[in-house]
């Protein structure tokens, strides 16, 4: 495979990740790198808001089709909350002022990710752990190199991500393993993470991005629309109405373009009554 032309796009002031754009011959992917590797890639608040506003101009930029996200560095995706800014009531963006209230962005960030309309890969080298493993489950596939680790810390460090930790887990390698994770704080290797449905493939470290950008250009020849009502309806039973809310607001996108939509538009702005006499009152 043609090695990849990564550039640099996005508002280009990020201070924990990079955000970055494929050329020809793979153009069409944004790469999204947490790029914090003195810490095993934890996030702080600032890192979650940054990936954010990366992944709303990946979203707002028609020439990306699929989006990876990825840790800098061989050693970690992602070490989860970076624990130094981890204050009494959630993550601090002021750490050191005892007065700052905090919180949990990365509850926005994973519910982001799930309802993007285009899909979102997660590359992942060494560590996947805590937090930085929620973020590879809400991903939608995992290419995994084969020094990949995966597991949950959170009763070590006091903690516990009950929601998608849980339910994503569970709905993955089922209920008892998942309360393995969970109760044991195991670490599992990238050869487990395959065999229990964790990840989607293995391969060497050095193959790692030419094997997900592989993946990527599979989806990229295949129609846009059909991944984002696909990705959609996987999610339209987990994400409750909101789930149903995105399926249906798409089939409004395609029935806004016939006829029958358009002569309700047209009717309105020309104040007169619609007339739909001509439309099927279909079987
Ligand atoms: C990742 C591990 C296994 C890597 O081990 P290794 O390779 O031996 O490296 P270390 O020497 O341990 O680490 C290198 C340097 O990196 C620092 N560091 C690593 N991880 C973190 C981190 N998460 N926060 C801050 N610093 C980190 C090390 O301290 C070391 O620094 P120096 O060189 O200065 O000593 C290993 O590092 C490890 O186990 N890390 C901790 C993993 C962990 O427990 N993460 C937090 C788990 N919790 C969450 O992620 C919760 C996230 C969250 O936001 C949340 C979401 C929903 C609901 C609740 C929560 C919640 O927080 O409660």
């Amino acid at each position: 495979m043609s090695a990849v032309t990564w550039t640099p796009a996005g508002d280009g002031d990020y201070q924990d990740i990079r955000y970055e754009t494929s050329g020809e011959p793979h153009a069409g992917i944004a790469k999204i790198t947490i790029n914090r590797p003195e810490v095993r890639n934890a996030f702080r608040p600032q890192t979650l808001m940054e990936i954010s506003n990366a992944l709303e101009h990946a979203r707002e930029d028609t020439s990306v089709g699929v989006v990876i996200l990825t840790g800098e560095g061989p050693l970690a995706f992602c070490s989860g909350g970076d624990q130094r800014v981890r204050g009494d009531t959630g993550y601090l963006t002021e750490p050191g002022k005892p007065a700052a209230i905090g919180r949990f962005h990365v509850t926005d960030l994973q519910i982001q990710i799930k309802r993007l309309p285009k899909p979102v890969v997660a590359m992942v080298a060494g560590y996947a752990i805590g937090g930085g493993h929620v973020l590879h489950l809400v991903c939608d596939l995992t290419i995994a190199a084969d020094n990949a680790r995966f597991g949950q810390t959170g009763p070590k460090v006091g903690s516990w991500d009950g929601g998608f930790g849980a339910s994503l887990l569970r709905d993955l390698v089922g209920p008892k393993k998942a309360k393995e994770f969970w109760l044991l704080c195991r670490q599992y290797d990238a050869q487990q993470a395959l065999d229990m449905g964790l990840v989607n493939t293995v391969v060497p470290l050095d193959r790692l991005e030419e094997e997900t950008v592989q993946w990527c250009d599979e989806m990229l020849a295949l129609s846009p629309f059909a991944l984002r009502l696909v990705k959609s309806s996987f999610n339209a039973h987990e994400d409750g109405y909101s789930g149903i809310q995105q399926l249906a607001h798409d089939t409004n996108l395609l029935f806004y373009a016939s006829e029958e939509a358009q002569e309700g538009r047209e009717a309105y702005k020309a104040k007169r009554a619609p007339d739909f006499s001509r439309f099927p009152r279909r079987p």
